[in-house]
């Protein structure tokens, strides 16, 4: 065996012993609600070296890598043939993401990437770059992929910076081979985050928005808004209502976005999303929840005041830091819910809960009172209570 053959043999090696490691349940952060696991579950690490080596020795003789990962995150996730799927926003490092699956067979541990990346086919308006899929099987009997194509605002041809963002289509049987339709047209300016509602509603498709003025800055676009459309093949949502709007002096001060698809149990639709307030130290991204009504799914029935999970310990850095960003989420048949979230725009991460602790949680967490006052009074009410229970241990 050639000593460059050793050296390839070692590489592939060395992954496989990284992609067996087994994740466990980190034992400091059970609050009743979720549990948060050890490691990441995916990271540029899980990337196959073949997807970045070049194995020839004479084309690279110091068996360099050649086109190197930057990132793995904000994956949307779904159970499909009795596995845990993640559509990973994999970002190489030329700064370009694309979408790859990475399966596990318990939800927790073990992902590996499928052969090859996702094959994204392009409107005739090519993307520059794609990424945050959500994924929703719908009542249709098809899989879609709505994410976030971004392209250069060609109405500011002068500033560099000056990009677009609309929400890109595509469909999909097996995960595997992609139908691209036509980009959402609405009449705000620009959209992210935007998530379709799993079933028909009056008979038309049903999608979350996030209207914003620019790529950045949402500016007058007021939160996570909703409208229908006839068609998926033309989606067009010619008015949207606002859901969830962005409120002062809350984690959602901002901005806020829709993640994953809702799920639906008996007391209404449950909702993970993302708020984002501004600090001396830049942009602060966590994840909070709401339900909606089970008729009206653009009616909030419960909001839990502040945030479900925040950034903590090296979640709060990476290349976008003390930033949480969840576009998927899966509830299992037996009611486990794995919630796949992405720290600090670098790695991807998992925490577990069921159904029944998140709707606990959100019919009664109390809600915010948006004043010091009113927090202090929900407080004291809380410490009265436990004062009789203390009294009897
Ligand atoms: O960098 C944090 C997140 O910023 C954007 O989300 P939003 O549009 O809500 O601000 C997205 O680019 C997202 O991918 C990123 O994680």
């Amino acid at each position: 065996m050639s000593d460059f053959i050793g050296k390839v043999r070692a590489l592939v090696a060395q992954q496989e012993g990284f992609l067996s490691r087994k994740n466990e349940p980190d034992s400091g952060t059970g609050n009743g609600i979720f549990q948060r696991w050890k490691n990441p579950v995916v990271s540029r690490h899980h990337v196959p070296v073949s997807w970045r080596y070049d194995f020839n020795e004479s084309s690279n003789p110091w068996l360099m890598e050649r086109q190197g990962i930057n990132a793995t995150f904000n994956a949307g996730a779904i159970k499909f043939d009795d596995k845990y799927l993640v559509a990973v926003r994999v970002e190489g490092v030329d700064r370009k993401s694309f979408f790859a699956i990475a399966e596990s067979g318990n939800g927790v541990d073990g992902f590996r990437f499928w052969d090859k990346p996702i094959v994204m086919p392009e409107t005739e308006r090519p993307d520059t770059n794609v990424y945050d899929m959500r994924l929703t099987r719908h009542q249709d009997g098809w899989i879609y992929g709505l994410f976030c194509t971004e392209r250069k605002d060609e109405s500011r041809p002068q500033d560099i910076s000056a990009a677009e963002a609309q929400c890109g289509i595509a469909r999909t049987r097996d995960l595997r081979s992609w139908e691209r339709l036509p980009d959402l047209v609405t009449y705000s300016g620009q959209q992210r985050n935007v998530v379709l509602h799993p079933e028909f509603v009056d008979g038309k498709y049903a999608l979350y928005t996030r209207p914003q003025d620019g790529f950045i800055s949402v500016g007058s676009g007021g939160g996570i808004g909703w409208g229908l459309t006839d068609s998926m093949e033309s989606a067009e949502v010619t008015e949207e209502v606002l859901v969830d709007t962005k409120v002062y002096h809350t984690i959602k001060e901002v901005k806020n976005g829709l993640g994953p698809a809702p799920i639906k149990t008996a007391q209404g639709w449950l909702h993970l999303a993302h708020g984002v307030r501004n600090t001396a130290a830049g942009l602060r991204y966590v994840l909070y929840m709401f339900m909606t009504d089970l008729e009206r799914p653009w009616e909030v029935i419960h909001r839990p005041a502040g945030h479900l999970l925040a950034p903590e310990g090296g979640e709060r850095l990476g290349d976008v830091s003390n930033v949480l960003f969840s576009n998927g989420w899966i509830a299992d048949d037996s009611g486990e819910v794995f919630i796949y979230y992405a720290s600090s725009d670098t790695r991807l991460h998992v925490a577990t809960s069921t159904v029944d602790q998140l709707i606990d949680y959100c019919i009664n967490t109390p809600g915010d009172g948006l004043r010091s006052a009113t927090s202090v009074t929900s407080r004291i009410d809380l410490i009265e209570r436990n004062a009789a229970v203390l009294r009897d241990l």
